[in-house]
């Protein structure tokens, strides 16, 4: 009887067709494995549970017990006065706004208590007492020390000599920390910003203080009962979403770098055909690199190596997933096994001894996932563990760093021989050239010269590059599986769009071929060809993690500075885009995006659809206060040409429209002539 009523359930089971999951051959294979060996993945899941259609549209309020209050739009949509209201009388634009608040404060949360992790070692391995970290970059330590007030050099009897390292790097590890807590001033890296955007933040009120501060007030100002002007609320949200951009995940990345090294152009694979049958297979997942570098240094050690020969195996492949994939391939050219929505896939090889997870974008179904094979899912940070009790907690501590490492590859190493028949590996791999930091691609712009900016600028105003558009974010199961990010990066490279990339995008874009220097001849515009030909780097740059996003907004500073292209990131032919984006943490950086100038395109939807007149504050009132506004298209074809016309809008201010319209006339006029 019970086995009929288990038959009954598996034949019910909605699953979700291979082809319609993912345009991705890796993904659709392992898709279909999963069907076929009955276990339930992300996708099959998003074709029974339906979305709710109110909160979609960001029009349900759930914060008091008198709710949670529903306001949807009357048939017809809204005819003369809007008289929807929640039992408290809070209108629809407070509901949406406060939603969209909290979003921002749960995003800003994640990636600033991430960086503050980061600060936290980093203060440890300053005052020496985190053995396993140190300054890798000094170069990197001496170049940010300036703007946490902190001198690198010293007079000594009127001469000037260079501070002791150690030293720069506990100052700055003190003052750091304190970016998170202080109780008075504004953020210290605001300052890194083009002059007149500092002017529009302190213009509009919305320089943010302390990291922790605004999250709190967030919190404390969506509150039932308290700010009830969506005008208000959002000056609360572009604070925290500029105290993220700017400050937590600048500083995060800024450390990161120090301590473990700035990126520089590196090759690697990448895609779930990375891991090895014959191989100890080792998954880490999640975002912090304060665990997969000592991971990775433990899979590297000899000893570790020595024993997984010991044990059968030819060696230890390690491969990443989400952003944790992200830090180990800029800084190591460990190779990416998959983006957010192939994290299930990874156990599913049947090939993975161990996942080893910290924070952000870990689906708990990995740990029933887990229990179908011999995968060990080990859980590794103090905030984040899971029900489930095949999940085996290892707690990470910087101060024992590499001890812990070394546990969790051996426990790895162990469960090999666990390893079941059920092998199936996907051959599918994408090669790719990553790593670029701000340093590095001013480095490779400068071609056979010294490194600058202003080869980039210089090919934006003769014409050849049209723009630039940072293409970020997750997948979401909603949509097919990297279709929109790869399509529209498409579509912006045949219009000589030069495309920054991080987070799942950028892993996207690796396994899609995307970037490698090659791709330019196949999918790029004349123009923007000829320039990654000559300067020698991909038409899609890999600029890391999403953390990593402030190394876009230095990017866009650096070309404000570099001259030619106006005097604000607002100015600069450019535009930004997360074409799948799931994460409130996506809402952050497109917020603070917003307000540092750039028009910032979502896909999929956002839940802002039921309260018009704070749509409009987004998309129309933000040009105003900031230069930059949101926007949302899931079409990507339509999405690349909202980007691209919002270029071609920033080239006709800056009176450089004309020098594109000659390039291409100069490249048809080649190309008739039969000498291209
Ligand atoms: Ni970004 Fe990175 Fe991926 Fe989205 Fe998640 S991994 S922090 S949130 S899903 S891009
Ligand atoms: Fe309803 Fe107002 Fe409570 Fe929200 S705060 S749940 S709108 S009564």
């Amino acid at each position: 009887m019970a086995e009929a009523t288990k038959a009954k359930e598996v034949k019910a089971r909605k699953v979700a067709d291979p082809l319609e999951a993912s345009i991705e051959p890796a993904t659709q294979q392992m898709q279909a494995r999963a069907i076929e060996l009955d276990i339930e993945t992300v996708f099959d899941r998003a074709v029974t549970m339906k979305p709710c259609a109110i909160g979609m549209q960001g029009i349900c309020c759930k914060i008091c017990a008198m709710g949670p209050c529903r306001l949807p739009l009357p048939k017809g949509g809204i005819q003369g006065e809007d008289t929807r209201k929640g039992i408290c009388g809070a209108t629809a634009n407070t509901i949406a706004a406060r939603n969209w608040v909290r979003m921002i404060a749960g995003g800003a949360a994640a990636h600033s208590d991430h960086g503050r992790g980061v600060a936290e070692t980093f203060l440890a391995a300053a005052r020496k007492q985190a053995p396993d970290y140190s300054v890798k970059d000094p170069a990197r330590l001496i170049q940010i020390a300036p703007y946490f007030d902190v001198a690198t050099t010293v007079e000594e009897d009127g001469v000037t000599k260079d501070r002791d390292i150690d030293e720069i790097a506990l100052e700055v590890a003190e003052t750091a920390i304190r970016e998170w807590g202080k109780p008075e001033l504004t953020a210290k890296y605001l300052k890194r910003a083009p002059k007149p955007l500092q002017e529009k933040w302190k213009k509009q009120g919305v320089e943010p203080r302390a990291v922790d501060r605004e999250i709190v007030e967030c919190m404390h100002r969506t509150l039932m009962g308290v700010d009830q002007d969506y005008k208000n609320l959002m000056k609360q949200g572009a604070r925290t979403a500029l105290a993220d951009g700017w400050c937590g995940s600048m500083i995060g990345t800024d450390l990161q770098d120090v301590m473990f090294g700035s990126p520089s152009p590196l090759q690697a694979e990448s895609n779930l055909g990375v891991m090895k049958e014959d191989h100890v297979n080792i998954i880490v997942h999640g975002h912090e690199p304060l665990l997969s570098e000592m991971i990775i240094a433990a899979a590297q050690s000899q000893e570790m190596i020595d024993y997984a020969v010991e044990k059968g195996a030819k060696g230890i492949q390690l491969a990443g997933i989400c952003c944790t994939a992200n830090e180990m391939l800029q800084r190591h050219g460990v190779p990416p096994a998959g983006n957010f929505l192939q994290q299930e896939f990874a156990i599913i090889t049947g090939a993975c001894e161990a996942m080893v997870v910290d924070v952000q974008c870990i689906m708990q179904n990995l740990a029933n996932v887990a229990k179908c094979f011999h995968t060990k899912l080990i859980t590794t940070h103090k905030i984040a563990k899971m029900e489930q009790d095949n999940v085996i907690h290892i707690e990470f501590n910087e101060h024992y760093a590499s001890e812990d490492a070394r546990r969790i590859v051996k426990m790895a190493i162990d469960n090999y021989e666990n390893r079941g028949a059920e092998v199936m590996i996907p051959r599918h791999k994408g090669t790719q050239v990553a790593g670029f930091g701000v340093e590095s691609i001013k480095y490779h712009l400068g071609g056979s010269f010294r490194g600058n900016w202003y080869t980039l600028n210089d090919n934006i105003i003769n014409g050849r590059i049209r723009g630039v558009a940072g293409v970020v974010g997750c997948n979401n199961a909603r949509t097919k599986h990297n279709e929109e990010h790869i399509t529209l990066i498409k579509e912006l490279l045949k219009n000589d769009v030069l495309v920054v990339v991080t987070g799942c995008s950028a892993i996207a874009a690796g396994v899609h071929g995307l970037l490698t220097p090659e791709s330019a001849a196949v999918y790029c515009g004349p123009g923007l060809a000829e320039v990654c030909e000559t300067v020698g780097i991909p038409p899609v740059l890999h600029v890391g993690s999403c953390v990593d996003n402030s190394r876009i907004l230095l990017a866009l500073t650096e070309m404000v500075n570099a001259g030619g292209l106006g005097d604000d990131i607002s100015d600069l032919p450019g535009a930004g885009s997360a074409p799948e984006w799931m994460s409130e943490k996506a809402i952050a950086i497109g917020q603070y995006f917003v307000s540092s100038g750039v028009y910032t395109v979502f896909g999929y939807h956002l839940p802002i659809e039921g309260a018009p007149v704070f749509k409009d504050h987004l998309y129309k009132d933000m040009e105003e206060m900031y230069g930059g506004m949101w926007d949302c298209e899931p079409d990507p074809i339509k999405h690349a040409h909202l980007m691209i016309a919002h270029i071609d809008k920033k080239r006709k201010a800056l009176g450089i429209d004309k020098a594109r319209d000659r390039v291409l006339m100069d490249m048809a006029d080649r190309q008739a002539l039969g000498i291209e």
